[in-house]
């Protein structure tokens, strides 16, 4: 592709749909009967833990049920097969682009793989339920374990990096997310500030569509093969 060297990729619940895996804002924008916003902030984690233990441990033994799409594995292959700078940026908490074989990886918003602890500090794999009862392998406390999910009101992983990537970016590509959610959202308008071409990769078109230079509508499963083909040319 000719001029660029640096993509940043933004992917969100859209490039995991067609693995099964539900979106936050489909339909009526409820997920399990709640709104994604009133579960996952600490606010409600502190009111009712159970309940959000009960949320992510369902959604982690529903992950092993699951499989990458051809999204995923077109992604996997233009990690492999890209000579310049790559980095996928992700907002799932899923493992779907790491099982297909993406490397250059940021999980932005954590992974439903991963607990921490607040009381160590410390950061764990984790699979199976989490529940109210889970001992932190680091300093055996118990109870204090959560998920490793960034909550509204948290701060995202990886921002200074990311910053960093957008900066250097030739080509931004944001695929499958509704554009609703900050930072996320506002990564187009730094890509294009810093002089990035820009293009999204949707089922329809996003809340935040009109900043980008190119909007294909479509599933991913179908797109992301495509585009990365045009890629690597
Ligand atoms: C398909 C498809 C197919 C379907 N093919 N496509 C007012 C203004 C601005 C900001 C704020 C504000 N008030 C509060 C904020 C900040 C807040 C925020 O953004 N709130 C909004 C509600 C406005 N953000 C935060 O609090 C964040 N932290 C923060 O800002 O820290 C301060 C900071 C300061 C300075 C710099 C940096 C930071 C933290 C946000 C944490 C989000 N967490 C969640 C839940 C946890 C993870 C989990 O439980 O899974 O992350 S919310 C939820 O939304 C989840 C997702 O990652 C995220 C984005 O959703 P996504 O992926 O876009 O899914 P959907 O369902 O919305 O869209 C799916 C799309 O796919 C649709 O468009 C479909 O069309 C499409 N699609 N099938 C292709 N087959």
């Amino acid at each position: 592709m000719a001029g660029v060297r640096n993509i940043v990729v933004l992917t969100g619940a859209g490039v995991s749909a067609e693995s099964g895996l539900p979106t936050f804002r489909a339909s009526d924008g409820l997920w399990e009967g709640h709104h994604v916003e009133d579960v996952a902030t600490p606010e409600a984690y502190a009111r009712d833990p159970a309940l959000v233990h009960q949320f992510y441990d369902a959604r982690r033994a529903r992950l092993v049920e699951v499989q990458p799409n051809p999204a995923h594995d077109a992604l996997a292959r233009l990690d492999a097969e890209w000579p310049g700078e790559l980095l996928l940026v992700t907002q799932n908490v899923d493992d779907l682009h790491e099982r297909a074989g993406s490397r250059r990886l940021l999980h932005m918003h954590g992974e439903l793989t991963r607990g921490w602890c607040p009381a160590s500090g410390g950061r764990c794999g984790w699979s199976g339920d989490m529940g109210q009862g889970a001992v932190c392998p680091a300093c055996a406390s118990v109870g204090r374990v959560r998920p490793d999910i960034v909550w509204f009101g948290e701060m995202p992983y990886g921002m200074d990096r990311i910053d960093a990537a957008l900066a250097r970016a030739d080509l931004f590509v944001s695929i499958g997310t509704s554009g609703a959610v900050y930072p996320a959202a506002g990564f187009v308008r730094t890509a294009r500030y810093h002089g990035a071409q820009t293009l999204e990769l949707n089922l329809e078109p996003s809340h935040g569509s009109v900043f980008f230079e190119e909007s294909r509508a479509g599933p991913a499963s179908e797109l992301v093969p495509r585009w990365v083909a045009e890629v690597l040319g």
